[in-house]
């Protein structure tokens, strides 16, 4: 296993010289944000991160992500341009090294939340779901927490009105479309494709969303065989639905080959219409047998890159909702401690 953190850039809050005094990290999981989605990255800006991480005995061999432009996802006529864009940008991260690129192809929102400060009984906060407050949104006309500065209403309505007539199977097919430019260069460049889950996984204010349960992930493989075309084991995006047996697809993916980069958070299941809190990483603190789902990974010879997922403000901190320093790093060295017991007893 290869530890990971989120780092989002020199103008992240948490600087390197704290991430590389976690316990057992290794790199950085990061992107090029200075050109707008769409566009061809700069070489000199991945060098640049490059050197910043490599500099702090951080390695950058998981970029996360590379976002896929809407039009592609939309299937619009200008879509191989964009592919041809997204090629290039596969071709230049690998020059320096990238093995894994983690994307998603949720239209429009690529997680949703109804609130980034949800008080947890132990004092802390964190991100959750509530399908209460989720029914009070106005669809028309859209306040999402983190999600404000995103987009112009005006562009919201039309971007939303834009995905009216795609159905899940044009999207779908949008998919295997943008896959089959994109997966035989990675087979060339030495790249993995990691899809990120739905997150939460299911359909929101009407829009598609097509990898959400094991039956969307074996629909893909099938579309596109190749294992270059693999996923992001996200414990808490996936475990948010509760038919998801995550332990089964550890096992499952892992064993395909399929499971290139690993994000690990638990989530509490709350009341039965989907509600969910973002908690602590143990598996005690929520529904999620993280144990399981490691071990599950370990037994089946997964070896690929890991990191903590959403962390809850503690400690007094004031950061980005789920991106802090202190319950990361708790997080980080609480998945240390499984992989290094499960390891030793069932690595060959
Ligand atoms: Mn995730």
């Amino acid at each position: 296993m290869k530890l990971t953190f989120r780092w989002y850039g020199p103008s992240d809050s948490i600087s390197l010289d704290y991430i590389r005094e976690i316990p057992n990290m290794s790199g950085v999981v990061t992107a090029c944000y200075d050109v707008h989605v769409g566009g061809v990255w700069k070489e000199e800006s991945i060098k640049h991160l490059k050197s910043l991480a490599n500099e702090h005995g951080l390695a950058m061999e998981v970029i996360e992500s590379i976002p896929v432009h809407e039009h592609i996802k939309l299937g619009l006529s200008d879509r191989d341009e964009l592919i041809d864009n997204y090629i290039e940008n596969i071709r230049r991260c690998a020059k320096y090294g990238v093995k894994c690129v983690c994307y998603n192809f949720m239209p429009v929102f690529d997680w949703l939340r109804t609130t980034m400060h949800h008080k947890n009984p132990d004092g802390s906060d964190s991100l959750a779901y509530s399908y209460e407050e989720f029914l009070k949104v106005d669809p028309k006309n859209l306040h999402l927490p983190g999600w404000d500065e995103s987009y112009s209403p005006e562009e919201l309505q039309n971007l939303m009105e834009m995905y009216h007539k795609v159905s899940h199977d044009d999207l779908f097919n949008n998919l295997v479309y943008f896959l089959k430019k994109v997966i035989p260069v990675c087979e060339e460049c030495d790249v993995n494709m990691a899809i990120h889950p739905d997150d939460p996984p299911w359909d929101v204010f009407g829009l598609p969303r097509i990898i959400s349960n094991e039956a969307d992930l074996d629909r893909l493989f099938a579309a596109v065989p190749s294992t270059r075309n693999g996923i992001t084991l996200c414990t808490g995006s996936f475990g948010a639905g509760r038919n998801n047996n995550l332990v089964h697809m550890a096992e499952k993916y892992t064993k395909q080959g399929r499971v290139h980069f690993v994000h690990l958070r638990n989530v509490k299941w709350e009341k039965d219409d989907g509600s969910f809190t973002e908690v602590g990483h143990c598996t005690k603190d929520g529904s999620l047998d993280m144990a399981e789902i490691v071990k599950a990974l370990v037994v089946n010879g997964f070896d690929g890159y890991v990191r903590p997922d959403h962390g809850r403000n503690i400690f007094g901190e004031n950061g980005k909702p789920g991106y802090g320093l202190y319950d990361r790093a708790l997080g980080a060295t609480y998945i240390n401690g499984l992989f290094e017991a499960f390891e030793k007893i069932y690595k060959k």
